[in-house]
């Protein structure tokens, strides 16, 4: 299983990978962090697209087309705010995961591409996000031949450090 996994520094917007997910909000229309970068990246067929969808409540995901992306797809989910743990913020975030998993399988995705969902302007704690996102794409897995590699892109070191050491944590 934890060679399916992987986790490499970069930006996501670059990924050759089928899917990458964004880190959307409810409204599906665009924002900052990665969601505002993907945006840009993907060019203004990406917004016209979203605008059909009618938004997403947390915890779901809705997928697009990649458009000007090296990936085919994208998996907009909708991470939890973070407020202190005591609201559901931790199956919030399992089932974005669970749920871009899912998409990521019905569309035949080989690859797929996680941001550290809700670690920025949500303000997710980074060890405690990347137990969640780790263990819950690992049990995902067991079900799923497909995606086949499944990889975390992380834009700063802290984060990149963060799921490294609980992946390296649970390797041993
Ligand atoms: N590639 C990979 N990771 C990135 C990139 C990139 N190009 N850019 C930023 N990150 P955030 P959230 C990292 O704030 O906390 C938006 O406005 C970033 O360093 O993008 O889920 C949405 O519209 C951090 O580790 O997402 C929502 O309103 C991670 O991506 C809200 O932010 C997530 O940070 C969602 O907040």
């Amino acid at each position: 299983m934890q060679e399916r996994i992987e986790i490499v520094r970069g930006d996501i917007t670059q990924e050759r990978v089928d899917a990458i997910v964004n880190a959307a909000n409810e409204s599906l229309l665009g924002g900052g962090g990665v969601d505002g970068a993907i945006h840009c990246a993907a060019g203004p067929e990406l917004l016209a697209e979203c605008r059909g969808l009618g938004g997403c409540p947390t915890g779901q995901a809705k997928i697009t087309k990649g458009y000007q992306l090296p990936a085919k797809y994208i998996i907009h989910t909708v991470g939890p705010v973070w407020h202190g743990g005591g609201q559901g913020e931790a199956d919030l975030l399992a089932s974005c995961h669970r749920e871009s998993l899912r998409l990521a399988h019905q569309h035949g995705c080989e690859t797929l591409a996680f941001p550290a969902i809700s670690c920025g302007v949500y303000g997710y704690p980074l060890s405690e996000a990347a137990r969640v996102a780790l263990e819950t794409v690992r049990a995902e897995l067991v079900n799923y031949e497909l995606p086949r590699i499944v990889r975390w892109v992380m834009f700063d070191l802290r984060t990149y450090d963060a799921w490294k050491s609980v992946l390296g944590a649970s390797r041993s």
